[in-house]
């Protein structure tokens, strides 16, 4: 008598229709498993299936069912009707297609790398609320990467001292400033000190420059306090929120996705713990899935590496991300990135940031080109002469890039460039 019925969600021959939703995965089956029966324990674990032989099964179970129709080495890709997900509900997905799996003794490895999301499941999401065109038009920015810092120490500096290091970035060129993941309202910085504080210094460096200036304050916390942060930012004149997405998690990304737009708020999405999850090649969620889910629910930006920099994630990483992010239709690559029509999803920037200096910057705009939000932050307060004259510094190298020469020689009438390279060259910190 059969045991299981892992076999029935296997079937190579099958043709997936337009409207299904299609996974690629890597797996490594454990010792004594198939890989046709690992890839089917993925498909029936992820879909309708449980560890055993059933009888009563109502017959739209077998629509329901996923498919095993690609087994490429250790690459599967298998097809999941429409009917199993609910309209609109991303954190559902999940729980599907990057839930129980990953868990399961018969795999030694097993990663979610991409999904195509079909046009039929993609018009149940709004994407973000600007776009890229409505951003660079809110901060009357063209042409050049939108730039900005975080002040660093990352957590420490008063409100009182935040918000004039904030001044500084802005007074040195920069549009926006940028609270650190892990600095909400901490006892010494309380949200509400900073917002007013925030405010006062972005009126005046408005003034003094004529430019648009703004910030991603971060309202990381339960729901109810984002949306009540979310609303004193708004009241304060503010454009931008900032999250911490992956710790804060799919559904009140989306809450506050639908709160914040209809105070006119792009939400800026920092991905802090997502290396938890996606640094390991052979198991778990690739980044480039978290970024498609993020476009998806609507954020206007998130982080997208360096290759560069200080933090994991290489060239061709990055190149990928910013095309998820910001094309319409992003073609597959084989065993990296499946095909996807975004519809009217609006595009989303990505984010260059972490152990970035005016050195390094010709290396991240031949990654991004302009389209990107350049982050510089250390790179600005390390600066010899402090944090005004490093984000002159940082706007001298962007317009050596865009210009075609060569930083050594820009440097030579831009005394703030000359001072960085003095300091840190071309250095890629470790
Ligand atoms: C960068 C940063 C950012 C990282 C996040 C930091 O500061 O503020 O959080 O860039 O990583 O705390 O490290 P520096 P990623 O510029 O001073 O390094 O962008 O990869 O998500
Ligand atoms: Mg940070």
């Amino acid at each position: 008598m059969a045991i299981d019925w892992y076999m029935d969600f296997v079937d190579t021959g099958y043709n997936p229709a337009g409207d299904e939703l299609i996974c690629l995965f890597y797996f490594e089956p454990a010792e004594g498993i198939s890989r046709e029966e690992a890839a089917g324990r993925i498909a029936s674990e992820s879909s309708t299936g449980t560890w055993t032989t059933l009888y009563t099964l109502p017959p739209r179970m077998k629509d329901l069912q996923a498919t095993v129709f690609d087994l490429d080495g250790n690459y599967a890709k298998i097809s999941y009707p429409l009917e199993l997900w609910e309209e609109g509900n991303a954190a559902q997905l999940l729980s599907g297609i990057a839930g129980n799996i990953f868990g399961m003794k018969a795999l030694k490895h097993l990663r979610l790398i991409d999904a195509t999301l079909p046009p039929v499941y993609i018009s149940h999401y709004k994407g973000p609320y600007f776009g890229n065109e409505g951003i660079r038009k809110m901060m009357n920015v063209y042409d050049r990467p939108l730039t900005g810092a975080v002040p660093k120490p990352k957590i420490g500096f008063s409100a009182k001292e935040h918000a004039e290091v904030g001044y500084e970035t802005w007074m040195g060129g920069f549009d926006f400033v940028k609270d650190d993941e892990n600095l909400t309202s901490v006892s010494f910085n309380r949200f509400e000190d900073r917002v007013e504080l925030l405010t006062r210094m972005r009126d005046r460096a408005e003034q003094q420059t004529g430019d648009t200036k703004s910030a991603f304050i971060n309202i990381t916390a339960d729901t109810e306090t984002m949306e009540k942060r979310a609303a004193l930012l708004a009241e304060y004149g503010w454009n931008y929120a900032m999250i911490d997405v992956v710790v804060s998690g799919t559904a009140a990304v989306m809450t506050l996705r639908d709160f914040c737009s209809d105070l006119g708020l792009a939400i800026h999405a920092h991905r802090a713990m997502h290396a938890a999850f996606d640094r390991d090649p052979k198991h778990g969620i690739t980044m480039q899935f978290l970024a498609k889910m993020m476009r998806l629910i609507g954020v206007s930006q998130i982080h997208t590496g360096t290759a560069v920099g200080k933090l994991a994630g290489s060239r061709e990483e990055s190149s990928l991300l910013a095309d998820i992010l910001r094309e319409m239709r992003v073609k597959g690559l084989t065993h990296i990135a499946l095909d996807q029509d975004w519809g009217a999803i609006k595009n989303a920037f990505p984010v260059s940031s972490g152990g970035l200096h005016p050195g390094l910057v010709p290396d991240v705009l031949d990654i991004y080109g302009t389209e990107c939000i350049l982050l510089v932050s250390g790179g600005i307060h390390g600066h010899p002469k402090g944090t005004r004259d490093g984000a002159k510094a940082t706007m001298q190298a962007v317009e050596a890039w865009t210009d075609g020469i060569a930083l050594e020689e820009k440097a030579k009438n831009s005394p703030e460039l000359k001072a960085a390279l003095e300091k840190w060259g071309f250095y890629k910190p470790k």
